[in-house]
């Protein structure tokens, strides 16, 4: 029987302000795979910018759903984790890594702790040394330069980064395990922000025009639009630079459709451009 290329995304639902599964299933989608969906906790927003949020912790749940997922022998062809809810899911992330791997399937973690130097709430320094253990399980990972910092114990850098600290936050970052990283909020100039995209040998930089502001979620844009992007089929490189103009697309459209940030970005309004470098 013929079938689709199919992601599973492990994220939180927070159900209002656009990020983690609100953002992957639309942008998995519109890549044209199917995404299926492990919710890791239920949020009535996400921890950036709400007071008063609910949570509840999905971790009981995960064994039952995959499971019974073995019953159905699915392949998957890339495993995207992000947000988790729990210490104890980074262990249950390593177990459904193992059992629901493909053949050729890809592992990519997202470490989804903190941005800007912090971690979000609810995370520890405990939990950063976890998620470093869970990044040596993956394929891919795609820290920005706080989450790389916690993970590695290398100093945070707000900017005025250069070539050789990106490099050696690199170098470090494969040393957790992982074959390829993507490591987001790299700059080199003034007025200029992306990526690089390293595969342990080759570093490209995928840079794009920065716009002042902070913006809710983009993270989740970024690395949806990546995985998206790689199971097309397009190379780490590529797939990054799909995934750095994307995101600034979409950050573009919400200033000038000045949203409030906290609700996170307007990525609705820019898919077909997404959808149309996808057929590049
Ligand atoms: O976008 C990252 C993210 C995902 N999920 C939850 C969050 C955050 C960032 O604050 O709070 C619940």
């Amino acid at each position: 029987m013929k079938r689709q290329k199919r992601v599973l995304a492990i994220h939180d639902i927070s159900c209002v302000g656009r990020c983690s599964l609100t953002v992957a299933l639309p942008i998995i989608s519109a890549s044209g795979a199917e995404c299926s969906i492990l919710p890791t906790s239920v949020l009535s927003t996400h921890t950036g910018g709400f007071e008063g949020f609910t949570f509840r912790d999905l971790s009981d749940e995960i064994k039952p759903i995959t499971d019974h997922w073995k019953t159905l022998n699915f392949p998957i062809d890339a495993i995207y984790t992000g947000y988790l809810g729990s210490f104890a899911q980074i262990e249950m992330m390593k177990e459904i890594f193992a059992d629901f791997r493909g053949e050729n399937g890809l592992v990519c973690v997202d470490p989804v702790m903190g941005d800007n130097g912090r971690l979000y709430a609810l995370f520890d320094e405990e939990f950063a040394k976890g998620m470093a253990s869970l990044c040596g399980k993956a394929d891919l990972i795609m820290p920005n330069l706080t989450e790389a910092s916690y993970m590695t114990g290398l100093p945070y850098k707000e900017s005025g980064y250069d070539e050789d600290y990106i490099l050696a936050v690199l170098d470090a970052l494969h040393g957790l395990g992982a074959e390829k990283v993507v490591l987001t909020g790299v700059s080199f100039a003034e007025g200029k922000l992306g990526a690089a995209a390293s595969d342990g040998k080759n570093v490209s930089y995928l840079m794009n025009n920065l716009i002042e502001g902070y913006y809710h979620g983009t993270g989740d844009v970024f690395g949806s639009a990546l995985v998206g992007a790689l199971v097309n089929g397009f190379p780490l490189k590529e797939a990054t630079r799909i995934a750095v103009d994307y995101t600034v697309a979409c950050i573009r459209k919400t200033r000038d459709a000045q949203t409030e940030p906290r609700y996170g970005v307007c990525f609705e309004q820019v898919l077909p451009e997404y959808i149309d470098m996808l057929k590049s």
